[in-house]
């Protein structure tokens, strides 16, 4: 019995060695799992459901596709490279869309699950940006574009993050505690498991008198990463 939680795979055609362990590790090691959560940030950036084959990503969705044919379940969660991810990736998967942030029963432990990208308050830069890119209007005019012009913006957006992001402090963009304790407390919980930040690591601290656990997953960009969680417990394994 085990359920897995990945994130921040950022797969892309740039880089197959990266595609192949992943669908190395949908084969060999999800099949017989309860569940796959992926925690957002699975593709470098995903300009719609339409461009998926152009943007040579049925192979990867063939491979979820084989494992939710298997019986397992796969969840996921939008991360911000890949928030456009809709209804007809979900049918071509079988893949399950979760919102962020989502509360699951795990082994009998309700489990907070977000992207991460929330927490980041102290990056104010970044949180304006988000609002502006999730804004409904903004979505619509995206989307009604040609591939090639959204590919266009989509990479001028990169490059713009790319600049600011060297240009920050590295604590700015780490989850901001008041921020993680906000979160659990309005939710009630004690246990939260994100991505997002690269960062990974098991956390523990003291909550309205109690204990809290925060997991923040790994990113895949030069191994894999997995949160492996039983019955008993929960740990990070790193994948070569
Ligand atoms: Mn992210």
């Amino acid at each position: 019995m085990a359920t897995l939680f990945i994130s921040d795979l950022h797969l892309s055609v740039e880089r197959p060695t990266i595609v192949e362990l992943f669908l190395r590790f949908l084969r060999e090691r999800c099949v017989r799992a309860d569940a796959l959560y992926i925690l957002g940030d699975l593709f470098e950036y995903w300009i719609g459901d339409d461009a998926a084959e152009a943007s040579g990503y049925l192979p990867v969705m063939e491979g979820l596709r084989k494992l939710t044919g298997t019986g397992t379940p796969v969840y996921l969660m939008h991360g911000n490279r890949d928030f456009l991810l809709d209804g007809t990736f979900e049918q071509a998967t079988g893949v399950r869309l979760l919102p962020d942030p989502s509360i699951i029963d795990l082994y009998g432990q309700p489990v907070l699950l977000m992207h991460g990208d929330t927490l980041c308050t102290d990056d104010v830069e970044y949180q304006t940006f988000r609002a502006t890119v999730r804004n409904p209007t903004w979505i619509g005019r995206f989307v009604s574009k040609g591939l090639k012009e959204r590919r266009t913006i989509v990479e001028s957006l990169r490059e713009t993050s790319k600049a600011a992001t060297a240009a920050k402090k590295p604590e700015i963009m780490d989850a901001n505690q008041e921020a993680i304790e906000a979160a659990m407390t309005a939710y009630r919980i004690r246990r939260l498991i994100h991505g997002h930040t690269h960062r990974p690591a098991q956390h523990e601290f003291q909550l309205g008198g109690e204990t809290a656990y925060r997991t923040v997953l790994g990113d895949w960009y030069d191994q894999g990463s997995v949160l492996i969680c039983t019955p008993r417990s929960c740990a990070l394994e790193q994948l070569g």
